[in-house]
């Protein structure tokens, strides 16, 4: 029976092609389990009730060196699958990271004719995600660093990188794909040192493109955690701006290899403070599940990942409620938020007369050391709604 946990189209539940369709490999085995095709993968997904769309990279769709008849005849069955399941494709990307040719990067390589390669091969993925559908497209720049400082120039590497954004906006614009871009920031992995570490490097960088309302960010829960941030953060920094086009979520150990643990499996109480965030802010976009089952899995305990990321995350929703109807918890937030009307009036804005009164205004620092902060009270409250027993 449906009740406030069952996951439904309104939140956006979107899994990449890679996601469930992972195989397990990882740099030191073999794959567990056996490739699905694409189509395969949709309806593995169309039986995870609450799914609302699929993504895909190029390539994970079509292969790099599949012959068009071969790629006429992917379209089509995945397009039926998409039908028969009623799931749509939300969001594209290129890979620009397989292939040996970008060992050294894409857009950033030293090799001109790499970058050329680079566009071009965004150019065809935009128009592949468009004939799906994708309004949406991501860059996820994973082979845009180096191991060694020496070997490219990272000033450069920032005005490749806008160099080729700003003639795919273009591209984009003149196509009319009608598409969002969204910048995917990680610090390393697999290069040693990725250029746009953050997701507020990304944010650095838009205002200072040709078509900075096209562009956002994606930023990924396990990006941000690998170098020991705040998740949470960053991505108010990118809601405050109105820069959060696309979200991807899943969990992971602080401080570890890129682990794309299922989401709230790991830190549950950030993944809880994420989605209150989400959910207070009225974001609506799609909300990815960009990680995979544990490499022990098998198809079966694969629908169970995809299960329990939606499940996950409406449970934390429900909990994001419980939290925001709570009295006491209500009533400490009106206690630590000492408003004081004069003063903000005073401070909001600057002017010659608002810096004299201010200048002129009694502030006892050692009374206002002295307001009670009952943050022990209100966190634990907190985890006692996170804990089930509030
Ligand atoms: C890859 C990466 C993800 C990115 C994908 C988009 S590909 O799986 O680890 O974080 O979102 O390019
Ligand atoms: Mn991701
Ligand atoms: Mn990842």
């Amino acid at each position: 029976m449906a009740d406030a946990l069952t996951p439904t189209k309104q939140q956006k539940f979107t899994f990449g092609l890679w996601t469930v369709g992972n195989i397990g490999r990882d740099p030191f085995g073999e794959p567990t389990r056996q490739g699905l095709n694409p189509a395969q993968i949709v309806d593995l997904l169309g039986q995870c009730e609450g799914t609302y769309g699929v993504n895909f990279h190029d390539n994970d769709l079509i292969p790099i060196d599949a012959t068009p008849a071969q790629a006429a005849q992917i379209k089509k069955d995945f397009k039926k699958a998409l039908r028969d399941n009623g799931l749509v494709v939300s969001m594209a990307t290129t890979n620009l990271f397989s292939d040996p040719v970008f060992k050294d990067g894409a857009f950033t390589s030293n090799n001109a004719s790499i970058r050329a390669y680079a566009v071009q091969k965004c150019m065809r993925a935009m128009e592949l995600g468009a004939e799906m559908g994708a309004k949406m497209f991501v860059f996820w720049g994973g082979r845009e660093g180096v191991e060694s400082d020496a070997t490219k120039c990272p000033v450069e590497a920032i005005k490749r990188f806008r160099e080729a954004i700003d003639f795919l906006c273009e591209y984009s614009i003149s196509q009319k794909f009608g598409y969002k871009f969204a910048f995917e920031a990680k610090p390393n992995e697999p290069r040693g040192h990725i250029y746009f570490a953050v997701t507020g490097s990304y944010l650095a960088l838009i205002p200072t493109l040709a078509h900075p309302e096209m562009c956002g960010v994606n930023p990924e829960v396990a990006h941000e955690h690998m170098a020991g941030l705040n998740f949470v953060h960053q991505v108010a920094a990118a809601l405050e701006q109105k820069k959060l086009f696309h979200i991807d979520l899943n969990d992971q150990e602080f401080g570890r290899y890129d682990q794309d643990f299922r989401f709230g499996s790991a830190n549950p109480k950030h993944a809880f403070f994420l989605v209150k965030l989400l959910e207070d802010s009225g974001y609506s976009g799609a909300r990815q599940f960009d990680a995979h089952a544990y490499r022990q899995s098998d198809y079966e305990d694969v629908k169970e990942f995809a299960r329990g990321s939606m499940r996950t995350y409406m449970i934390l929703k429900e909990k994001a409620r419980r939290w925001n109807a709570d009295k006491e918890i209500q009533g400490l937030l009106k206690q630590i938020n000492v408003e004081e009307q004069l003063l903000s009036k005073l401070v909001r804005r600057f002017s010659p007369g608002n810096a004299k009164k201010l200048l002129n205004t009694e502030l006892d620092r050692k009374r206002l050391a002295q307001a009670p902060l009952p943050y022990e009270k209100l966190d634990q409250l907190t985890m006692e709604v996170l804990m089930g027993i509030r």
